[in-house]
């Protein structure tokens, strides 16, 4: 399986109950090197523009005012497989439907305040990563291959 990189935020309803080392300590339990971190307050417009499919749905107003309710941390992760084997370790967008053992099912409140993003596809994290972190989106060349299981 190749290294992998991948965005993974932790939202502000995780922030303000103080549960960013407990989510983190989780993540680095599963493998995952944090290779990227900031403590960020978003702006309305930032929140708009990275949730920008969902925009003209119903919860979208709502999303981008959560999501802008307070400080986010904005990581990159990697790993072998990151990007599907992070979104397994979140689990489903409602906590109350994710499986036991999952951050969100952990820590989640609600489907909105689910605590945690992680990137959906190979597709998103590469533009999501590269939205915040800019360069640092892909893994350098020389240790992509599967071969390669530390450093
Ligand atoms: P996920 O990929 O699991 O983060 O979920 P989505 O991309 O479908 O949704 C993004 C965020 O929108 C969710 F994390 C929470 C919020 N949301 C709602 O508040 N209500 C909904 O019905 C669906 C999503």
């Amino acid at each position: 399986m190749a290294l992998e990189r991948t965005l993974f935020i932790i939202k502000p309803d995780a922030v303000k109950r103080q549960l960013i080392g407990s989510i983190l300590a989780h993540v680095e339990a599963q493998g995952f090197r944090v290779v990227e971190a900031r403590l960020v307050q978003l702006k309305r417009e930032e929140a708009q523009v990275f949730y920008a499919e969902h925009q003209g749905k119903p919860f979208f107003n709502d999303l981008v005012q959560y999501m802008t309710s307070g400080p986010v941390v904005l990581t990159c992760l990697e790993r072998e497989g990151a990007v599907a084997r992070l979104r397994e370790v979140v689990g489903a967008t409602d906590p109350a439907e994710a499986a036991p053992g999952t951050v969100r099912k952990l820590f989640g409140e609600s489907k909105q305040m689910n605590s945690v993003h992680a990137s959906d596809s190979p597709a998103s994290s590469e533009r999501e990563v590269k939205y915040f972190f800019g360069a640092v989106a892909l893994v350098p060349e020389g240790r992509r291959s599967a071969s390669i299981t530390s450093g």
